[in-house]
């Protein structure tokens, strides 16, 4: 049987499922998106992420032709159909078909897509050995061209330093922002354990707002870690006692060598390992 991708308002087959090619989603990346998690037939934080894609397309004057209400039970339908327990769920809102022009006012039908899938994890030694990572050269997106927060369809920044990470042997890639500070991944968001306190880039430092972040922040307060959100530089990671990832994917993954550096004694820390037990449990339970 084949998948089932909704589409305004109708499921189709996979093969079925398609977007002109006048869609501004295609000619430009004009539009937005969310990738979430599905734990035992649930989906992770979906309330987070409606918001955050409403303000996404907020942000860039797209109106999301339904109330996140009807869109989260699209998710739930598009879910159940394809009898999807634990997998990912790619939302897309494209700005829709127009002309061959920039003018997002001469387009129309904005399409809204859920596909419910399946998911390919990380292997398993990643999170018992630790990734490697490596800084690129490529910086992400400079908050005032393009704020980082917004999750759109034009990625080509975390791309270009996905494909430098890609070409020093490594699945993912340190970002610096314009200050030359450190801001995230290409698709995760990045911690760093210094004595015993948790401390991640904030917001201004030029990020996504990381639902796994978010999550991370409160697991971290619950179980009195105390955390800072501050302006981090290369040389923090490089003398950090523990570094991890978090994303929706991966979500929490730890790093044990950063530019050829070992982080901390080379392997996963405690804290990064208490924090992915605790992370487990919320998800699985
Ligand atoms: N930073 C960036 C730039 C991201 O794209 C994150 C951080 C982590 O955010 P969440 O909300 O997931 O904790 C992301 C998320 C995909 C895919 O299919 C991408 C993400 C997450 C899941 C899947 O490419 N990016």
């Amino acid at each position: 049987m084949s998948l089932k991708i909704y589409i305004n308002g109708k499921l189709y087959d996979k093969e079925d499922a398609k977007v002109s090619v006048y869609d501004h989603g295609l000619l430009y990346g004009d539009g937005v998106f969310e990738g979430m998690r599905i734990y035992g037939g649930k989906v992770f934080r979906l309330a987070e992420h409606l918001e955050r894609l409403w303000n996404s397309a907020k942000a860039i004057w797209l109106e999301i032709p339904m109330t996140p209400e009807a869109l989260a039970e699209a998710v739930n339908q598009t879910m159940q159909v394809n009898g999807i327990r634990d997998g990912y769920v790619r939302l897309v809102v494209t700005r829709g078909a127009g002309t061959l022009g920039l003018d997002p006012n001469k387009c129309s039908d904005p399409q809204v897509i859920v596909i419910a899938d399946t998911i390919t994890l990380y292997p398993r030694e990643y999170y018992e050995q630790g990734l490697h990572i490596v800084t690129v050269s490529t910086i992400r997106n400079h908050p005032a061209a393009l704020s980082p927060r917004i999750k759109s369809l034009n990625y080509l920044n975390n791309i270009l330093a996905k494909i430098e990470g890609l070409q020093a042997g490594c699945v993912e890639a340190l970002m610096l922002n314009q200050k030359g500070e450190v801001s995230e991944c290409t698709g995760d968001n990045i911690f760093l354990v210094r004595k015993g306190e948790l401390l991640t880039p904030s917001v201004d430092a030029g990020v996504l707002e990381g639902i796994t972040r978010s999550v991370v922040l409160e697991l971290a307060r619950e179980l009195k870690i105390p955390v800072r959100e501050i302006p981090l530089t290369k040389h923090d990671v490089y003398i950090a006692d523990e570094c991890f990832l978090t994303g929706s994917a991966a979500e929490i993954v730890p790093v044990t060598k950063v530019d050829s550096r070992k982080i901390g004694d080379g392997l996963p820390g405690p804290i990064t390992r208490r924090l992915l037990k605790r992370f487990h449990e919320v998800t699985r339970q």
